[in-house]
């Protein structure tokens, strides 16, 4: 790919974790650094494996892989490879390839002088990830907890879990993460839309800037959380969406096995009732 105008000001040596300058270079528009390799090694072991247990299964339909995790009765031990090992392997994979991905995009942060905000934000995602197929199941004593990787029987197991506890929109963590998954959404929707509303007032009008846009949300709600404001919001929001997620699944098993609608008795019982 070509190299924009920009870029080579910005290909500055160091800034690396690890590997000195040995992997500080660039392939087309990739920084390459020792993160970015062990990315590939273990994307590319991952895969592999994952091709090996399509193999062994009975389909190639890309919908209906299947990689399962162990029985339980494995509890937190190895087991063979054939039967919920490769999804053991892949789940190391997966954590090597997230964590190396995130440690790449600090070094590109330390290269370019920036705060480290985006691989933070990721490891929200991995943390949730980690919670689901790592921290969950060694509290429930047993890698058969952890979500089978597969297309459509991944929804089978978030079914499956969700139904164990009667309704899992009884769970009060559940609630408050879909609360700022729907309120990210609002709030990227209102930024995008007042972005490109001042940019692109129509033919012949001249694009309008900050003021506007303060303007704007003074008039219609009495109040504008700023250019900066907004980021800081949506960044809030979006990091609080992933954290209640982890939340909500780190209790339901290890602190509450019953149906969540039964957790609402506290309220029933409270003595102000009479
Ligand atoms: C748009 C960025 C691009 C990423 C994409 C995903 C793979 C998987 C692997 C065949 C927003 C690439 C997909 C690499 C191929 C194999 C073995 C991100 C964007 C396009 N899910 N989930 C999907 C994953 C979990 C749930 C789609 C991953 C939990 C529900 C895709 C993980 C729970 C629904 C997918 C993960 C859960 C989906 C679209 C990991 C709770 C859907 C994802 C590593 C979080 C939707 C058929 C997307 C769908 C869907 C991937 C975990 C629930 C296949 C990689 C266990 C209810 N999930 N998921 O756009 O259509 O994300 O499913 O944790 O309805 Mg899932
Ligand atoms: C785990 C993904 C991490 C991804 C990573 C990156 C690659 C690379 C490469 C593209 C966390 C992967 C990258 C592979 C790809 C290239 C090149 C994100 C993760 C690290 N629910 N529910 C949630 C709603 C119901 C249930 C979360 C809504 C039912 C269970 C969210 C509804 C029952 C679990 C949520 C609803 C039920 C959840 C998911 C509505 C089922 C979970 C977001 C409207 C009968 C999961 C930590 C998330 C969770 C989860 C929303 C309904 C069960 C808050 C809106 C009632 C069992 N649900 N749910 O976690 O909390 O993202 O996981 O009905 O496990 Mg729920
Ligand atoms: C935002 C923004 C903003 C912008 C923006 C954006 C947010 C205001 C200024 C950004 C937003 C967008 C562009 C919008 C679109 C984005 C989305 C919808 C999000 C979802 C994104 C995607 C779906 C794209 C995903 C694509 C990815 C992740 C790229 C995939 C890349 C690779 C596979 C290569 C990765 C490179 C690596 C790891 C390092 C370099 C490596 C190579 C080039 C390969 C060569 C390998 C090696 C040198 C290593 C050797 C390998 C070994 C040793 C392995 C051996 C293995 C064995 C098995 C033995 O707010 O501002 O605008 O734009």
């Amino acid at each position: 790919m070509a190299m924009l105008s920009f870029e080579r000001k910005y290909r500055v040596r160091g800034g690396t974790l690890l590997g000195g300058d040995l992997f500080d270079f660039w392939m087309g528009p990739f920084y390459v650094g020792f993160f970015g390799v062990t990315t590939m090694f273990f994307a590319l072991l991952g895969s592999a494996m994952i091709f090996y247990g399509a193999a062994l299964g009975d389909t190639w339909n890309p919908w209906l892989i299947n990689i399962q995790p162990p029985d339980v009765s494995y509890g937190l031990g190895l087991a063979p490879l054939t039967e919920g090992g490769i999804w053991q392997v892949v789940t190391i994979c997966a954590l090597g390839a997230f964590i190396s991905w995130a440690l790449r995009e600090v070094e590109i942060c330390r290269k370019l002088g920036m705060g480290y905000h985006v691989p933070f934000a990721f490891g929200m995602a991995i943390f949730a990830y980690a919670t689901l197929v790592v921290f969950r199941p060694i509290l429930m004593g047993a890698w058969g907890y952890g979500f089978p990787y597969g297309i459509m029987s991944h929804l089978d197991w978030v079914s499956a879990v969700g139904y164990s506890h009667i309704a899992f929109h009884y769970n009060p963590a559940h609630m408050i993460a879909i609360t700022f998954f729907f309120t990210t959404t609002l709030a990227l929707a209102m930024h995008g839309g007042l972005i490109l509303s001042a940019a692109n007032p129509g033919k012949g009008q001249l694009s309008k800037g900050a003021e506007h846009e303060n303007s704007y949300f003074r008039d219609a709600i009495g109040y504008s959380v700023g250019s900066l404001g907004i980021h800081r919001l949506g960044l809030f929001l979006a990091l609080n969406a992933g954290f209640w997620s982890a939340v909500c699944m780190i209790i339901s098993g290890p602190a509450w096995t019953k149906g969540w609608p039964l957790w609402w008795e506290w309220w029933r019982q409270m003595p102000i009732w009479g």
